[in-house]
């Protein structure tokens, strides 16, 4: 389905990169339940190859579907998505499902296996379950994405690509999901679906288990959204996709980027009609997110794409994203790394033992991890969502540059000034008379505000002042921080 299977009014997921699941647990008991968070995407939960150095890609590389990674084990997994679902909470799996590993011998669960020859005993997958017999090409691998045929048949980047169309491996990979599905799970993130034929894809969708009723009720089927990179300029599109899930729109975060950048002429002004005005897939087909684990290390999708790094303006995308009422969105939860090198892995104690995740008081994280979702302009950004709901976008106005405000209906009002001089302005807001808190330069805390208070008058306009030189150039307030 293309519903995200959320606790009522929930609507922001999380992507733990590389966490661990008893780290994801108390994350969703201490943090992200409370916070209104919806979900998490967390990292291939399945046996993978072990890679020398530990990067973080050993992971995309599956020796079997036994529960036991880097992340923890299967106990371990069981727990956290109970504890998760009780905190309202949902798990979704990234499924890496289109290949098996092409480096290593000896899989996170211990099991031994040949690449070379194909042999995963795990499994077990042999020679035969591989489709090298349908790719045409020279090398085995995929040299023109062109030609759709060798996107599915051939190999990505050396990874022996499995033969889906087969009963025999659908059948080993249905299994594992349904494991899954029957653990809790609430949906998977189909990895390198572009890679896999839609009419496979279909067969083993329909092959899923329904939800447990005791958790989601009646009837309720797994949420799919695909990752299918589709920036145009190619024969395969993201709507091959669309009629059996949501997909991930990888044009959102890239365009999004470049007019927070301010790049090719671009401005906040144009964002007015952000979504299909600017040629994406329909607001209820995509899954959303300024950058992802891949293109914030320059993997995956190209694009000049706004990541912690560029903290200021990666806020600014991210209050947007959050504020405007298109897709569903995943927010992107790093390590930090060096840029020098896109391998390194999570923080570890160098034998590939990932570190647990450190929590200052001030709610931010240490010991190298970034933790976006703990910023208070992005967290208290996932309240506003909840707060707007599905009201729609009204009182939009702009200054015919980068200084942009709307609501959404009566319920939630943002202003951003991404010009380099201020914004001193009377603005609509849509909102009841009152007080309320702006969420971000502070928190809404026992119904006091540590930061600004905003005063909307009896007509619903307010003075709204920002300096080009704040910290946070941007005021958000909704109706459930009002004083
Ligand atoms: C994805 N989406 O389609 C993931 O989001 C992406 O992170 C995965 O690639 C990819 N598909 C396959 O699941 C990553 C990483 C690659 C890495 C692969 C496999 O971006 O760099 O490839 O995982 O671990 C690595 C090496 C590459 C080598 C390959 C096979 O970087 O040089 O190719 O392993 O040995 C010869
Ligand atoms: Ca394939």
């Amino acid at each position: 389905t293309k519903d995200p299977n959320s606790a009522p009014n929930r609507h922001t997921a999380v992507h733990l990169f590389e966490w661990k699941w008893t780290d994801i647990a108390n994350e969703c008991e201490r943090f992200l339940g409370p916070y209104g968070f919806s979900g998490v995407q967390v990292s291939p939960p399945n046996e993978h190859a072990l890679i020398d150095g530990r990067p973080w890609w050993q992971r995309y590389q599956p020796v079997s579907y036994k529960l036991q990674s880097r992340s923890g084990s299967e106990a371990e997994f069981i727990d956290m998505v109970n504890r998760c679902n009780n905190a309202g909470v949902r798990i979704y799996v990234d499924a890496v499902i289109n290949h098996m590993a092409a480096g290593g011998n000896r899989g996170s669960a211990g099991t031994s296996y040949n690449p070379g020859a194909k042999d995963f005993p795990g499994v077990p997958f042999s020679a035969w379950d591989f489709g090298d017999s349908l790719c045409k090409t020279g090398s085995g691998n995929i040299e023109n994405y062109n030609d759709p045929d060798q996107v599915r048949n051939c190999k990505l980047v050396g990874l022996p690509d499995l033969l889906v169309s087969k009963d025999f491996v659908l059948d080993k990979i249905v299994e594992f999901m349904n494991r899954l599905i029957n653990i809790g799970v609430a949906g998977f993130r189909i990895d390198a679906a572009k890679h896999m034929w839609p009419n496979d894809l279909n067969k083993l969708i329909g092959k899923l288990n329904n939800l447990p009723s005791q958790t989601f009720g009646n009837n309720k089927r797994p949420f799919i959204y695909f990752e299918v990179i589709d920036l145009g300029g190619e024969p395969i599109k993201n709507t091959d996709y669309t009629w059996m899930g949501r997909v991930s729109e990888f044009r959102y975060g890239k365009f999004l980027s470049e007019v927070v950048r301010k790049k090719f002429g671009q401005k906040l002004k144009y964002l007015n009609n952000f979504g299909t005005g600017w040629g994406m897939i329909p607001d209820g087909d995509a899954q959303i997110m300024v950058d992802n684990h891949d293109n914030q290390r320059g993997h995956g999708a190209g694009g000049d794409i706004l990541t912690f790094f560029d903290s200021r303006l990666y806020k600014i995308a991210t209050a947007f994203m959050l504020a405007w009422p298109y897709g569903y969105p995943v927010i992107m939860s790093s390590y930090n790394f060096n840029r020098n090198n896109d391998a390194q892995g999570p923080p570890s104690d160098g034998n590939g033992n990932t570190n647990n995740v450190i929590i200052n008081a001030d709610l931010s994280c240490g010991g190298g991890w970034i933790c976006e979702h703990r910023w208070r302009q992005i967290y208290n950004m996932a309240r506003f969502r909840n707060a707007a709901g599905f009201q729609p976008v009204q009182n939009w106005w702009d200054n015919g540059n980068n200084q942009i405000a709307f609501s959404r209906g009566n319920k939630a009002f943002i202003v951003i000034n991404n010009d380099d001089h201020s914004l001193d302005q009377w603005l609509q807001t849509g909102l009841p008379q009152g007080q309320y808190c702006d969420i971000m330069s502070g928190n809404f805390e026992q119904g006091r505000c540590t930061g600004k208070v905003i005063t909307v008058e009896g007509d619903g306009r307010t003075k709204v002042t920002i300096s080009n030189s704040e910290e946070d150039p941007m005021i958000a307030i909704h109706v459930d921080a009002k004083l």
